[in-house]
């Protein structure tokens, strides 16, 4: 059986356990990571080097970590015509905003949800202000391309992997206006259409429809 390391309320671990689920995987999940701890010792340090989560192995052994690569490689395996994009064309749409999360948004919402969530006491308002606009360009840079042909998923008209990282984070971006001082967000008609999509699906909501901790 698939098991996948990590504890659910991060935002990697939420990836893989909603792309498990698109997929109708049955898995184990390993709590570590944060106040569970386990990323430092030799074994977890075989599986991951990095020290990090998620990693997972699969039925036949295979181990793979770094969150994106995992979503890739089950969407490769077991996501023919459902996450797993057969045209390459198409592939490279998912296959850019995938990147792009980790290049590109993931930092400013990093400062964001540090600052908000994990640890309020050391935010500091400039830089909290400084990644508030900058998250703002850049989900309206994702607007820009939903608008574009009027699709309905990241990567064209059904959920693919190429929503699976972005769709984590959105989750995050409309919730952080519960907390003070988080600036008005511009309206993003055609991301929070996506967002209502993605929030039928069960998985979605499971993993990541979740209270952030
Ligand atoms: N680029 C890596 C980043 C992994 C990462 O930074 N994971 C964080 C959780 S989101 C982590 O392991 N933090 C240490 C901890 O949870 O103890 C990936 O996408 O898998």
């Amino acid at each position: 059986m698939l098991t996948i390391w990590g504890r659910a309320s991060s935002v990697n671990v939420q990836k893989v356990l909603w792309a498990a689920d698109e997929l109708g995987l049955t898995y184990d999940r390993i709590d570590c990571g944060g106040p569970f701890g386990g990323l430092d010792g030799p074994e977890y340090l075989a599986l991951n080097p990095n020290g990090v989560i998620p990693a997972i192995r699969d039925s036949d052994g295979t181990e793979v970590w770094e969150s994106n690569a995992i979503v890739r490689y089950l969407a490769a395996r077991h996501g023919d015509g459902t996450l797993w994009p057969a045209d390459p064309a198409q592939r490279s749409e998912a296959d850019r905003w995938m990147d792009w999360v980790q290049t590109t948004l993931g930092p400013p919402m990093r400062t964001l949800f540090w600052g908000f969530v994990r640890n309020p006491a050391g935010a500091q308002p400039a830089a909290m202000d400084k990644a508030a606009a900058e998250a703002s360009r850049l989900w309206a840079r994702l607007e820009a391309w939903l608008a574009r042909d009027g699709r309905d998923f990241v990567a064209g008209d059904r959920l693919g992997m190429g929503d699976i990282p972005l769709g984590c984070h959105v989750q995050r971006w409309l919730s952080f206006d519960q907390f003070p001082g988080f600036p008005a967000r511009p309206a993003l008609p055609r991301l929070q259409a996506w967002h209502d999509r993605l929030t039928r699906r069960p998985g979605y909501r499971r993993w990541v429809m979740v209270p952030m901790t």
